[in-house]
């Protein structure tokens, strides 16, 4: 495998290839599985994504943390709820394309074709962290696909943390009875929150403990879900410490509620999500 200096395999375990990075402007991981970005850490800056310390590394598991991607579909598939939650490639792993560098940081691509479904995800490593989903139609007839990148993104105590963007934006909120809601204000966490917000503007994630802000930007999402499980749910996760919905939150670039997209034969569509760690 042609690695450019700044990216190399982990030694660990050669069943489960990690990409670990080690550039100027940040290190990051990337595991094959999955395409799953597990770490991104800009120079000068703590890590920003969350890693359950229980997460688990092996071969139809979601890896509880990072960057989840969940394609093509969000959630319980449209139509089949014998279908994976949240799709079909978290679990699988994914084909590596090929890597890159340059002085502003690393490029790695990897692609999967399931079926009718062919899809290649870029993921951009510097001083900001890029990553790309993008959804190929190579057939003679248009598909419909949803999903997100489910970005897990470290905090102090969720109890602090406030998303900063969502003003005036409607939401399903999914906790319970699902309903419609309109959001006043900023986000703040007390409680679960499982909400699919009709936005596909910027939002600031701020974190008035360690006083940092983290800006989100994303394109080809006409949704962005907000997430934290609380207490009561987190214990139902054996991947996640009781306690570790204290250290993240969820925000993610979407496709979901209904706002599938159609691709048309020979076309494609790309989900993006740009993380940033704001001065
Ligand atoms: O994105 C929020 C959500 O859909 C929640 O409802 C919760 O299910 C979360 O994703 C995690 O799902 P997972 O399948 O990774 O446990």
């Amino acid at each position: 495998m042609n690695l450019p200096a700044s990216v190399h395999l982990s030694a660990d375990d050669h069943a489960y290839p990690i990409f670990e990075i080690n550039h100027p402007t940040c290190t990051a991981k990337v595991a094959l599985h999955g395409a799953h970005v597990m770490s991104w850490k800009p120079a000068d800056e703590d890590e920003v994504l969350y890693l359950s310390p229980d997460a688990v590394f092996r071969e139809s598991k979601a890896i509880r943390g990072g960057i989840p991607v969940c394609w093509p579909w969000f959630s319980a598939h449209p139509a089949d709820l014998a279908q994976p939650s949240h799709g079909l490639v978290r679990g699988r792993f994914w084909d590596f394309i090929g890597a890159s560098e340059d002085t502003s940081g690393v490029t790695l691509r990897f692609g999967i074709h399931i079926g009718i479904w062919n899809a290649e995800l870029r993921v951009r490593a510097g001083e900001e962290l890029e990553v790309a989903l993008e959804t190929k139609n190579n057939l003679e007839m248009p598909i419909v696909v949803s999903g997100a990148l489910h970005t897990y993104l470290g905090v102090s105590d969720i109890s602090h943390v406030r998303v900063v963007g969502l003003d005036g934006c409607g939401y399903l909120d999914t906790v319970g009875t699902p309903k419609m809601l309109k959001q006043k204000g900023d986000v703040y966490f007390d409680t679960e929150v499982d909400r699919i917000y009709d936005s596909s503007s910027r939002i600031l994630l701020v974190d008035d403990l360690s006083g940092r802000t983290i800006l989100i930007e994303k394109s080809g999402s006409p949704t962005t879900v907000v997430w934290n499980p609380w207490s009561e749910k987190a214990t139902a996760f054996a991947d996640l410490p009781d306690d570790g919905f204290h250290k993240f939150c969820c925000i993610e670039a979407a496709i979901a509620n209904d706002m599938a997209e159609i691709v048309m034969p020979g076309g494609s569509h790309v989900l993006m999500t740009r993380i940033s760690v704001e001065e």
